[in-house]
This record gives C-alpha cells, structure tokens and sequence, in this order.
C-alpha cells in the first residue's frame, strides 16, 4: 500500500495535545491498568469545529449549512470532466478529474460531520458519535490530517465505562434530535464514563485496533508509538471486557445483547430473534391499525423514508429490548436470564479476531503487555470461528440454543476479513459473494437477492454498504485474491460515483442512493480507496 500523505495541502495537520500518557506498566498483571487518560483536545461539542478537519484551512468547499439529509439519487450523473486528469495534491496519486471532484466532495461531508474531535455519522439522522463509525472515519481521515484521525479514536475512550465497555454511541452535547438518545438508556443511573460523558450501554463491532493500525501507518514512529501509548491501556481493557463480561462461558465466541451492537440492525439474522419479543401492544396496534398507526408514532424517520429503515414494529421492539437492558443493569449475569435475544454474531466475532491480533501488535509496540489469560481468549476466538461454519459460508449461532441461525447475509463473508478461512475454502466463498445471489448489478447485496427478506433499499435486509465491501476486500487481499479485491473496490467507486453523493447505502438494483446522503463512513473510505487503491 503506497504510504498515505502525512502533509496533504488540501488538510494539513492541525496542531493537536500531544501529551504523552504514562509510561507503559513494567510488570505484567491480570488486567491492565486503567482508567487511561482521555484527550483534552475539546470537548463533543455540537457545531463549530474550531480544532476540526482543514479549520485553519481554506479549502474552496463552503462548509454546508446542514441540508436535509436526503436528496433525490440521480444514479448515472457523474462529475465533471472524466477523462481529464487533476494534478494531485503532493504526496498523492493523480486521479481523473470526475474522481478528483468526488473526493473533494467526500472531504466536504467529513467536514461538514466535523464536531472537534469526533465526526457525527450524518448530520441529522445521526448527530452523535457512534464506536464504528468512527473508526471507519479515522481510517479516512488518516490520509488528510493523521492527528485528528487519531483524536477521532482517542475521544472513544472518553465513553468508556469503569468495567471497560467502549459505548456504541457517545452522546454529544447537542440538541440536535436521536431517536433513541440519553433518555431511553439512562446509563448516568449505573456509572459514570471515563469523560463524563452520557452514552448507551451497549457496544459496536471493535474496530479500534483496525484503524489505530492505520492511522499509526500515516504517521512518524515516535507520533505513532504516543499515540499508542494513550490508546492501548483503554483499548486493551475494551477487549478484556468483551471477554470477561460477554464470554463468561468460555465459548471462544462474544455474545451480544442487541442488533444495534452488531451494527446491522434490521439484518434477517437478528430481526428472526427479535420478532418474537415485540410488545404486546405494538402487535395489538397492527392488528387493529396495521403498520401505519405504528409509523405515526416512530421519530426515527422524518429525513428519511420509512421503507429506508426498519419497520416500525421492530423499531418498538428494539427499544423495549433497551427497557428490559437497562433494568438489568446492562449486566450480562442478569441480561441472559431475561427474554432478550442473545446472539454470538459472526460479523463481531470476525471483527474481533482481526482487532486481536492488532492489539497485540501495537500493545508490542508502546511497550505494554498483553495478560496471558487474555491472550488465549484470543486465541480461542479465532478457533472458535470454525464452529460457524455451514455449508461452505459462516453463520451467526443463538447462544441460548447453540443453533446456527439458518440465514446468510453479508455478515458470512467477514470470516474473510478474519482471515479464518481455510484457504481451500476461499474460492467457494468469493464465488458465492461474486454470484448474482449476492452481487447484482450494482454491487454486493447486503442479503442475498433471492431471499424473501430481500429489499434493496431497505437499510441493512439489501442494499451495498461501503464498509462491507471495505471489510471483504480488505481480506481478499491478504488471502492474495487481489483480483477480486480490486473488483469489490472499483465496483464501491462506481456506485458512489454514479448517485453523485455519499449515501448511506445504495440499492444493488439500481445503485440509486438511500438512507442519509451525507454520510461519513462513505466519505472517509471513498478518501481512503483512493489514496490506497487508485482506479487503475
Ligand atoms: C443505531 C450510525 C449507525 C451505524 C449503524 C447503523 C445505524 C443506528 C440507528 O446508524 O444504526 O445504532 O439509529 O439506526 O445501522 O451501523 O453505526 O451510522
């Protein structure tokens, strides 16, 4: 991978605190030590990013005044000017012009999400900080301003709660509205973040280790090695949590709690388990009512459409599993004597096995130990993996029952990402992935087109997400499958180009645009694709 600029000119770094944490612990312990120090870059301020991506510097891209979040899809308009190509910025690779253009359209929504040190996913649906997404975005922002990249993922420790859970939303302080805010979880009732900062009590896939390896490659060894050493001691106790506190079997695998956690939240597999728990009056209002008394009464969907998102019976059924959460504490020992779905989800796990390994490595390098306990946790992990196996694809296990849960989705492919799969076993799985069962014409269905549940507009039961193709073609290439690698990621490029703006997701029927057109993870690893991958 050619070395991502640390010096673009389009977003040079800004000045960032780069205050040392403490010295690495010289002596191994069971756990370690904590609570680690949080930036002091800013707080998660609502607008106005002073300290934010390219603040200091005039870019040409006005900064938008917050459109609403969803615009018509023209699929088929493209920049301007292909053909021609744009000199490029020092440090990197020359792009056609229409290419040029569309990233310089991807670094305006990274700005305009910029709140300070963190980035909102998009504007209004989302204005908070959410763990995947930020990680997702330092890997973007990795190629035009490394320290704020790094304070992206630093500021995620500023949720983290005293047991060690990295919160899969921090809440900002905003009056921006979320339909599932600080009210619903009222977690400031059970502890008290590292920051002080009010957040949900649940996790999101650990992709941290991924892109701190990342954004640490866009950096000098002793900027790396410090901000390393902020990182890990927090990172680490992230991973001893997922072990201790949701693997308290022993299984190898992690459990989660709830389909946000997973990061796929209307994805078949989960909606299949969490169907049966809805609330008895949300099944009274539809038999009575049908859907539409129900969609009356959600707030998740004024920006965008409701046929984009989940239904509204599973929406309500969602938040009353967040009720039953958070009468148990959000404690796993009383949680799994409870009703709500508990699920060992393939995609987690696979993200975890990875993040494991780049523990280990950056923990090696800022000189802090890994314990030995939890180094064989991790070991068991990627072992455990093999127990998801089924008929030549990986799939997500019930923890109650220990049964596979019968429905594939792109979540089955991330073993690939893993890096689990036997490499006998590799060719089947990117000819599965490149059929039209899962590729259509536009892309990678996040289902496979031929299930009942398929809608290809429909949030996470259809459409071509970015950060899955990222995933999957991220494996391929160490799997030396570069070839198809390069197709998932040339295909991600064209169908962003194509809609013209960066949606959410994209339908694989038509590559029209869905859910938010502002959204941050398409920006950053479009930026990303481009710096890494060039268009050949
Ligand atoms: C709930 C922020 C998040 C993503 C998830 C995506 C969606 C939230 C929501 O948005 O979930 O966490 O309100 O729908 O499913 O993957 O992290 O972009």
């Amino acid at each position: 991978m050619p070395a991502p600029s640390s010096s673009s000119p389009v977003m040079p770094p800004v000045a960032r605190d780069a205050t040392p944490a403490a010295a690495p612990p010289g002596t191994p312990t069971g756990s370690t030590p904590g609570p680690p120090p949080v930036p002091t870059t800013g707080t998660n301020r609502s607008r106005g990013a002073a300290a934010g991506i390219g603040a200091a510097v005039p870019t040409g891209i006005p900064a938008p005044a917050d459109p609403p979040d969803v615009t018509p899809a023209t699929p088929g308009a493209t920049g301007a000017g292909a053909g021609t190509t744009v000199a490029p910025p020092a440090g990197e690779v020359a792009l056609p012009a229409d290419l040029a253009a569309l990233r310089e359209t991807a670094i305006g929504v990274l700005r305009a999400n910029d709140l300070g040190d963190i980035t909102r996913p998009s504007p209004t649906l989302y204005p908070h900080q959410w763990l995947w997404d930020s990680c997702f975005i330092a890997i973007g922002l990795r190629h035009l301003d490394p320290a704020r990249a790094a304070a992206e993922l630093l500021s995620l420790l500023r949720g983290q709660w005293p047991g060690g859970m990295i919160p899969h939303v921090i809440f900002a302080e905003t009056s921006d509205y979320y339909h599932a805010g600080p009210q619903r979880w009222r977690c400031d009732r059970v502890c008290t973040t590292a920051g002080g900062v009010q957040s949900t009590g649940v996790t999101q896939p650990p992709m941290i280790a991924e892109a701190a390896v990342r954004v640490g490659e866009a950096m000098s060894r002793d900027e790396r090695v410090t901000f390393y050493r902020r990182l890990v001691p927090g990172l680490m106790r992230f991973h001893e949590w997922l072990y201790r506190e949701r693997d308290p079997d022993d299984t190898g695998l992690v459990t989660l709690v709830h389909s946000w956690e997973s990061g796929m939240d209307n994805t078949p597999t989960w909606m299949e388990m969490t169907k049966p728990v809805a609330p008895r009056t949300v099944r009274a209002l539809r038999r009575i009512n049908g859907d539409d008394a129900l969609d009356a009464l959600r707030r998740d969907s004024k920006e965008v459409p409701p046929d984009e998102r989940l239904t509204s019976a599973d929406l309500f059924t969602l938040y009353r599993i967040v009720r039953e959460l958070r009468r148990s504490r959000y404690e796993f020992r009383t949680i799994r004597n409870t009703f709500v779905p508990l699920v060992q989800d393939v995609a987690f796990n696979a993200i975890l096995v990875r993040a494991n390994e780049h523990l280990v490595a950056i923990a090696e390098e800022a000189g802090f130990p890994v314990p030995r306990w939890l180094a064989r946790s991790m070991r068991r992990t990627r072992a455990a993996m093999n127990d998801l196996w089924s008929d030549g694809l990986y799939l997500s296990r019930d923890f109650r029952t220990g049964g596979l849960l019968p429905h594939p989705t792109i979540a089955s492919f991330l073993p690939l990402y893993a890096g689990v799969v036997p490499d006998s076993e590799v060719d089947g799985m990117v000819e599965q992935l490149m059929s039209p069962r899962y590729w259509a014409k536009y892309g990678i269905a996040s289902v496979p087109t031929d299930d009942p549940a398929f809608l290809p507009r429909c949030y996470w039961q259809g459409p071509v997400w970015v950060n899955m193709n990222w995933l999957i073609a991220d494996g391929l290439d160490r799997y030396g499958r570069r070839e198809a690698a390069d197709a998932i990621r040339r295909n991600t490029v064209d169908v962003i180009r194509s809609s013209g703006s960066m949606f959410e997701y994209y339908s694989p029927l038509d590559g029209s645009g869905a859910g938010s057109n502002r959204f941050s993870w398409t920006a950053a690893l479009l930026v990303d694709i481009l710096a890494t991958h060039p268009p050949r």
